[in-house]
């Protein structure tokens, strides 16, 4: 009977969109459509971590740059500026989101508007200094999926938007 287990817990785990490592798991992930030809979109998601550590990078066979960004209100200007890294406190649930935090796709390869799945690894590094990577196959959306958090009060296209000029 405890043969099955393993299966069991695995099926549960797809039920709730979860995909887990070690230490580190990631809900409702998504990454905003592209049509041809853009450059550049947002992947979003809630992780939380079973220990302190820190997400350093991400990176996608699709996207020849992908970086940890934030958006914050700077007066009355929305700004966007790349992070070095993450701190995930155990237990905390920190959210990326439309207006805040998102792993930033860049020089996306061709090809990229027709997937409906992106695979996006998300490195990081646990409070004893050992590198681990997650690797999640992201749904590919034109729209925060109902069951993810929203942008606060934030219209998403004004993130489109925003990302129309980054065409590194
Ligand atoms: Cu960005």
């Amino acid at each position: 009977m405890h043969q099955s287990r393993p299966w069991f817990v695995f099926f549960v785990a797809l039920m709730w969109g979860v995909v887990a490592s070690a230490q580190l798991q990631a809900k409702d992930a998504w990454v905003r459509a592209v049509v041809t030809g853009q450059q550049g979109t947002g992947a979003f998601m809630t992780l939380q971590a079973s220990e302190n550590l820190t997400i350093t990078a991400a990176s996608s066979p699709w996207a020849a740059v992908a970086q940890i960004h934030n958006m914050a209100m700077e007066g009355n200007v929305m700004k966007m500026a790349a992070v070095d890294s993450l701190v995930l406190q155990s237990g905390q649930a920190l959210t990326l989101k439309p207006g805040g935090y998102h792993v930033m796709l860049m020089d996306l390869k061709e090809g990229f508007a027709k997937l409906t799945q992106l695979p996006l690894t998300i490195s990081y590094k646990t409070a004893s200094g050992s590198a681990q990577t997650l690797t999640l196959q992201v749904p590919v959306l034109a729209n925060a999926p109902s069951s993810a958090p929203r942008s606060g009060g934030m219209d998403p296209k004004d993130h489109s938007q925003h990302m129309a000029p980054m065409q590194h």
